[in-house]
């Protein structure tokens, strides 16, 4: 397509006729375009999505348009979303591999379209979890990917020139990061008019969080650390909603939040979405028992974290050939100690932050305007509303409390406790 062209929304019936020359997309699945089959099936919140089926295979298409698809026209929202996705994939293919994203095949910027690889038998995560599948590959899959993108994303691996100038490239993705700044930091803490919770069940629970003079303190410090801390190029919405699947491949999808931000925010994400699906469970009990899924999912959490850790360390002592902790301070004197040292204390406070963001990030998706499926599918409200209160209570602790709080091992108890009710 024609960059120049005015942008206009792809429908299932003029995506041919519009895609049909784009060698790219018409050489893989197929030439005659006449004969594609497509189906819209974005579900997400900002954008279209289709399936496009020639002759041969399928691929996505997937179109950003210029407001937010869950709200409508009335939130406006930039298109160039999809360039920051596009530049993000690209990044994150050659930071964490190539088969730890979807392959892109075409870009148009002008009409904010990528087409790329269509996933199949992939599902979305969020759903394998809601209905009980234990993968087995996706914490080591998940905390190799965070550990390669936000190392090799940050002054630790690249040059000072080359992050930022990278760095200036991402800061325009300003809409972005003000939907999460407000949806995450700031509206589940007060009445925001967008918000909703499940009412009157959680009402008087929800009060007390918004009077609660510390976690909202936790909060806007955290929201200063993702406004102010550049440290590298972050996915930006790394939930259960941006990975998709099989019990071999874990692919991360959606990166169009990606700006240059703290090494935790990622982290802290996607533990917040195995906590909340552990917290879900039992709204889900009906399709079979679920304390093995409850069990799997906390040894999930403590996997991620220590693939993420030990790659990390091993990209610290490997690849450290950024300006920071320069190795002449260091390894060249004959101090590797001073090295170590200096990795447990960064290691340290992307764990101290992590509890932050993951806190935030549960209080969000049960008070806020964008929820998540594990709870809202819970059709029974006085369930759905038991499991959502116990993941409130869990995310203000480990949110407020995050400085002292050592380990895992403490934060999984307490998620156990919380579930049986025998701490409130
Ligand atoms: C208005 S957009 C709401 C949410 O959807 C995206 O997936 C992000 O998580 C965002 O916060
Ligand atoms: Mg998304």
């Amino acid at each position: 397509m024609n960059e120049a062209a005015a942008f206009q929304a792809l429908t299932v019936e003029t995506l041919p006729a519009r895609l049909g020359s784009v060698e790219a997309l018409a050489s893989r699945i197929g030439a005659d375009s006449s004969r594609w089959k497509v189906a819209e099936v974005g579900d997400g919140n900002l954008n279209l999505v289709f399936i496009v089926t020639g002759e041969k295979a399928a691929a996505i298409v997937k179109q950003a348009l210029p407001y937010v698809r869950l709200v409508g026209e009335s939130w406006p929202l930039p298109l160039k979303r999809s360039f920051f996705e596009y530049h993000a994939l690209t990044r994150q293919a050659a930071r964490a591999g190539a088969g730890s994203v979807p392959e892109i095949f075409h870009f148009d910027k002008g009409q904010s379209l990528i087409v790329m690889e269509y996933l199949t038998p992939h599902v979305i995560l969020r759903r394998a979890l809601i209905d009980g599948r234990m993968l087995p590959n996706i914490a080591a899959d998940l905390g190799l990917f965070m550990a390669r993108t936000l190392f090799r994303g940050s002054d630790l691996s690249m040059t000072a020139r080359a992050r930022k100038e990278d760095l200036a490239l991402f800061a325009d993705n300003v809409e972005l990061c003000d939907i999460t700044e407000n949806l995450v930091f700031t509206d589940p803490y007060y009445e925001a008019t967008l918000n909703r919770h499940t009412s009157p069940q959680l009402d008087a629970l929800v009060a007390e969080l918004r009077a609660d003079r510390d976690l909202k303190v936790e909060a806007q410090k955290l929201k200063h650390m993702f406004a102010a801390n550049a440290e590298t190029l972050v996915h930006g919405d790394l939930h259960s909603g941006s990975i998709m699947v099989t019990d071999g491949d874990t692919r991360v999808i959606d990166p169009e939040f990606a700006f240059y931000g703290p090494m935790a925010f990622d982290v802290g994400m996607l533990l917040a979405n195995f906590w909340m699906s552990f917290f879900s469970q039992s709204g889900h009990e009906a399709n079979g028992e679920r304390e093995t899924m409850r069990a799997y999912l906390l040894g999930v959490v403590v996997e991620t974290w220590a693939v993420f850790r030990a790659e990390f360390s091993h990209l610290w002592r490997t690849e450290r050939t950024g300006m920071l902790y320069d190795r002449r301070l260091f390894e060249d004197r004959g101090d590797p100690l001073g090295s170590e040292q200096a990795l447990d204390r960064v290691l340290h406070a992307i764990w101290v932050d992590m509890l932050g963001f993951a806190g935030v990030e549960v209080h969000r998706r049960i008070l806020g305007l964008a929820h998540n499926a594990d709870f809202e599918t819970i059709a029974d409200e006085n369930v759905r509303a038991t499991c959502e209160a116990k993941a409130l209570k869990f995310g203000r602790h480990i949110c407020v409390n995050r400085h002292r709080i050592h380990g895992l091992d403490e934060i999984n108890l307490l998620a156990v406790r919380i579930e049986k009710g025998t701490v409130s």
